[in-house]
């Protein structure tokens, strides 16, 4: 079966940046979006009042970790990970492809899957691009993902070659899985392809072809952000977006920083995720209006009159200092990393509402060109 969640809604017109929406059984997700990493089921330290009320549109998780704990049968049971995680609105799964792949030493990859020993116990355990497919169906996120092989960097033209054939047998054997087993929670999933070929335009061009005679529901680009140059990042993203059909939604994985996002958008990407704002919240680091803020420095000791960051007006810098943020952090008190990963994440959703009024009205580009080098300052 194929199916389009996506619509385009406009395109501007001195870029590639691109307004659009994605509706699914538990909402509707407006692009370019920026989707928060909840790995467990469970954005880390924050509840789901907390990832509405930042207007977070859409989550993902991950199907390695859920298949390890609690088991995919288990969330099937609780209907779905939206209802078992009280969240109730639009999720997206990575495949898993990604977290075996990171495993390195614990696994190996033929043509038929990957054979992985759990990091938890050391447990051995076998992932086909059916039985991926089969656990992603009993996890029932509303976008599932192909389970690809992420390419390394750097790497050559054959091997880079090799592993996207694996790829692209994989997807393929995936739909062909997917088409034979329908959704079992009772709404549809749509299926996304994952674009590899590392660094080499010509295989980026193969993948691609080969994808769309596949037919997936909607494209990611994977083998991104993997210590290439972010130069390098853009001209491949936006090598793909020129091939890529316009009328689906493109997801690129894994990535990045708020200026990592914008480069993006204005190269025709309508969505990202990426671990950085939690991970970074939880080093004491927080993404502002004004640059990097690193709250933990002792200058902020006695700030109590300003918020992480003066222009948010997400729960915690509403509500706390930062002197006190610095204290929570030097305790290694949990309220910390809440309250910095609130911040931290309201701050890309936010910044993603901008990009998107700026589509609107066709000044993103001027808007975007202004951001950037703000974004990437040290905050003082
Ligand atoms: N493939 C999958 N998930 C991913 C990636 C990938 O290549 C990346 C690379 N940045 C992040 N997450 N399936
Ligand atoms: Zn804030």
């Amino acid at each position: 079966m194929n199916q389009n969640p996506f619509e385009l809604l406009k395109t501007s017109s001195k870029s590639k940046a691109r307004l659009g929406k994605i509706t699914t059984a538990h909402g509707v997700v407006t692009t370019p979006i920026f989707m928060p990493v909840g790995t467990e089921a469970t954005v880390k330290g924050i509840t789901s009042r907390d990832i509405r009320e930042m207007e977070a549109e859409i989550i993902l998780a991950n199907t390695y970790h859920l298949y390890l704990r609690p088991g995919t049968k288990t969330i099937a049971a609780a209907g779905g990970v939206q209802k078992f995680m009280g969240w109730n609105g639009p999720m997206l799964t990575d495949s898993g492809g990604f977290q075996v792949w990171s495993l390195k030493d614990l696994r190996k990859i033929t043509a038929d899957g990957v054979e992985f020993r759990s990091h938890l116990d050391g447990s051995k355990h076998f992932f086909s691009p059916a039985s991926v497919m089969q656990a992603q169906r009993e996890i029932g996120a509303d976008i599932i993902m192909a389970f690809d092989e992420c390419t390394p960097y750097p790497s050559t033209v054959e091997e880079a070659n090799k592993s996207l054939e694996y790829t692209l047998k994989w997807t393929r054997e995936a739909k062909e899985w997917l088409d034979a087993n329908p959704p079992i929670l009772g709404y549809p999933q749509y299926f996304f392809g994952i674009v590899q070929g590392g660094m080499h335009l010509e295989l980026r061009k193969k993948s691609i072809e080969a994808l769309k005679e596949i037919c997936p529901d909607g494209y990611a680009m994977g083998g991104l952000s993997v210590g290439e140059p972010a130069e390098l990042m853009y001209q491949i993203a936006d090598f793909c977006t020129n091939l890529l059909p316009a009328d689906r939604a493109r997801y690129v994985m894994g990535v990045g920083t708020p200026w990592n996002l914008l480069e993006l958008i204005r190269r025709g990407v309508d969505m990202c995720d990426c671990i950085l704002p939690a991970k970074h919240a939880q080093d004491g680091m927080a993404y502002t209006s004004r640059g990097v803020l690193r709250f933990k420095n002792q200058r902020f000791a006695m700030e109590f009159d300003k918020p992480l960051d003066p222009e948010c007006n997400c729960y915690c810098c509403k509500n706390y200092s930062r002197g006190y943020l610095r204290h929570l952090f030097k305790t290694k008190e949990p309220l910390g990393w809440t309250l910095s990963t609130i911040h931290n994440l309201h701050f890309y959703i936010h910044l993603m509402q901008q990009a998107k009024a700026h589509i609107a009205d066709d000044t993103f580009e001027e808007w975007a060109a202004e951001q950037i080098p703000l974004l990437q300052r040290n905050a003082d």
